[in-house]
């Protein structure tokens, strides 16, 4: 898994936004939230590049986070 900081998250819709955007490039995609974190853990076949694209186009910027 892979932890990405989503800063404007913050709610069940932001959520549901980006389990939509990830699931279009890879349906079997695990997240793991942390809304008060503003964090979600990714496990996907494709590479940190490739999701940072597609929560982008989700309107939501993303940092790979340790
Ligand atoms: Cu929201």
């Amino acid at each position: 898994m892979t932890k990405f900081s989503v800063p404007e998250m913050s709610c069940g819709h932001c959520k549901a936004t980006i389990e939509k955007a990830i699931s279009e490039i890879d349906p079997g995609a695990k997240l793991e939230f942390d809304m008060d974190a503003r964090e979600v853990d990714i496990e996907a076949k494709v590479d940190t590049t490739a999701i940072v694209a597609a929560l982008k186009d989700a309107g939501y910027e993303a940092t790979p986070a340790g």
